[in-house]
Parts: C-alpha cells; structure tokens; sequence
C-alpha cells in the first residue's frame, strides 16, 4: 500500500482566476486546528527530518514545488508536490523530509493540533524503534 495519499480539491475558479476552498472533516480528513506555511527556503535546505505521534497534516504547494519524503520505517517513498489543487496527506507516525523547494515555494501545511514539540520524534533510529512496537 502507497505511503502517497493525495486529495484532489475541486476548483471553483471563473474567468476571474481560481479558488480553493478548504473546509476541516469535509475537504480534509480532520478539524483544521493549525496552519503554518513554509517559503524563502533555498534548493540546497532540506527540512523535516522527524514524525509526528498523533498529528495529522495535509502539505499543499500553494505556489512552486517541492519533494516530500515519507517513510514508515517499511518503505520509504517520494512525491513532488506542485499544484495548489493538491493536498499530501501525511498521517501520523510517518517520516518525513522536504527537499528540492524551488526558488517560489510557498507550501501550506494544515495540521490537526497545536503547535507541541512532545509530539515530535526527531530522531530516525528511535522512530524505527517506535514504528516496530506499532506494526
Ligand atoms: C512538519 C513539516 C512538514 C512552531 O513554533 N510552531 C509551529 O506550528 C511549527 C510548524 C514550528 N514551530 C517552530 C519549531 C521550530 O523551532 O518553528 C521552528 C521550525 O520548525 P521545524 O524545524 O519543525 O520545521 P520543519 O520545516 O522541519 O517541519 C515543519 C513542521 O514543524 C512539521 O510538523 O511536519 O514542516
């Protein structure tokens, strides 16, 4: 099975330009309690680099593009996100890591919870560890 789990949003665009419109536990799998967006990062910055215990996310490329890795300590997978009409999600207990970010990506991350540092595992080989006891 696919760690890539992609959710296309339904534009309600005219002739004015386009419109996403993103609404918790309906377009999204969850209630939206956070929403950080990431830009100005350089093509060599890699980011991420940790998983989450509990959150749950949905990345989204507003503008440019980036690769996302995710790894569930099984398989290890990619994805280039670059389309505003596409949303990544990214459960809990997955690794992830953000390359490649092209000079204009700005990428819109919606989360499940507050900001809480406890929910990070920022080290890879506990991760494993952890990931083990789950499966
Ligand atoms: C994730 C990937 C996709 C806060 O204070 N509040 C926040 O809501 C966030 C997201 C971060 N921070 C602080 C924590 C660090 O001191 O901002 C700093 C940078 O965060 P971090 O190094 O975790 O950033 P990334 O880009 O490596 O990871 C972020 C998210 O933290 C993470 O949850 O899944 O984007």
């Amino acid at each position: 099975m696919s760690l890539i789990k992609i959710i296309d949003f339904k534009s309600l665009g005219d002739e004015r330009g386009d419109l996403v419109s993103l609404e918790g536990n309906k377009d999204i799998p969850f209630d939206i309690k956070r929403v950080y967006y990431i830009f100005g990062t350089e093509s060599s910055v890699s980011r991420g680099f940790h998983a989450h215990k509990n959150l749950q996310q949905v990345a989204i490329c507003v503008k440019g593009s980036c690769k996302i890795i995710l790894d569930d300590g099984n398989i290890r997978e990619d994805v280039i996100l670059n389309s505003p009409f596409k949303g990544l999600y990214i459960n809990s207990m997955k690794w992830r890591e953000m390359h490649d970010f092209s000079e204009d990506c700005v990428l819109m991350v919606l989360a499940s919870s507050f900001y809480d540092e406890a929910d990070y595992i920022r080290d890879y080989q506990e991760f494993i560890k952890i990931a083990s006891y789950d499966s």
